[in-house]
């Protein structure tokens, strides 16, 4: 529990399972320092929960209590929040008893470069195209596939960096990065990527079939519009 209120004026608090707590391969921390400093007062000082792989919403700041129960934390973001349902469903149909709380998030990615509605020149003949991709439960990344046609072919594979983690216990970002081929048929085109988890999960194309009214796990495909620009001798 948190010394803040929730949406409802109860405290914050949120709840994992007892074995996500307890397991030596967990890391879950009650931590009260961040980079060997007190962890600064937006982010929880003096002390906060960091429950690796877990949806963010666990990971409680301003810690006052800690409490084992057979019962989930009765709070509004454990038990009315951070669900998620069939795309039907809406507020006046949802039953929020109805589904789990997000504990694992699942696998996404994004690119970061280049952004959205960038141009290149024609005269590349390739870009270099970067970004992340995380997965939850302390699942890593085994892959990120790249498209140029807006998820036709897959004809990219891009290269993994970042700090070595240990199996089933990698908590942080994937760093990825490929070269490709700059398409030249038309004055635009869309990069796309998506990640394989070690679980070989993946990523759903778009947002439609996974739509859910609070907009959460919300891991389609990035998607990134690039135009081109003629070359100085055609312009
Ligand atoms: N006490 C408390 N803890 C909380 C929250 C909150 O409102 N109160 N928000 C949660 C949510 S939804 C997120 S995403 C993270 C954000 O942590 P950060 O501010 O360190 O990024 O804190 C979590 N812990
Ligand atoms: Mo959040």
């Amino acid at each position: 529990m948190g010394e803040d209120a929730d949406a409802t004026g109860s405290p914050y608090g949120a709840s994992i399972p007892v074995e996500k707590a307890m397991s030596p391969f967990g890391d879950v921390l009650l931590a009260y320092e961040m980079n060997g400093k007190d962890i600064p007062r937006d982010h929880g000082y003096p002390v906060r929960a960091i429950v690796p792989g877990v949806v963010g919403a666990r990971n409680v700041k301003w810690v006052n209590k800690v409490i084992v129960s057979k019962d989930e934390s009765p709070c509004h973001w454990q038990r009315n929040d951070y669900k998620g349902f069939n795309p039907t469903i809406d507020w006046d149909t949802v039953d929020f008893t109805s589904a789990p709380a997000i504990q694992d998030l699942p696998v996404t990615s994004s690119i970061t470069e280049p952004v959205e509605g960038e141009t290149v020149s024609v005269d590349d003949e390739e870009i270099t195209v970067k970004g992340y991709a995380w997965s939850g439960g302390g699942r890593g990344i085994a892959r990120v596939d790249v498209s140029t046609d807006g998820g036709k072919t897959w004809p990219y594979v891009a290269s993994l960096s970042g700090e070595q983690q240990k199996l089933n216990q990698e908590w942080a970002w994937k760093l990825w990065e490929a070269t490709v081929k700059v398409p030249k048929e038309k004055d635009k085109f869309e990069i796309c990527c998506k990640a394989v988890d070690t679980s070989y999960n993946t990523q759903p194309d778009t947002v439609g079939p996974i739509w859910n009214l609070r907009g959460v796990l919300s891991n389609a495909w990035h998607r990134v519009n690039v135009f081109l620009a003629l070359s100085e001798q055609d312009e």
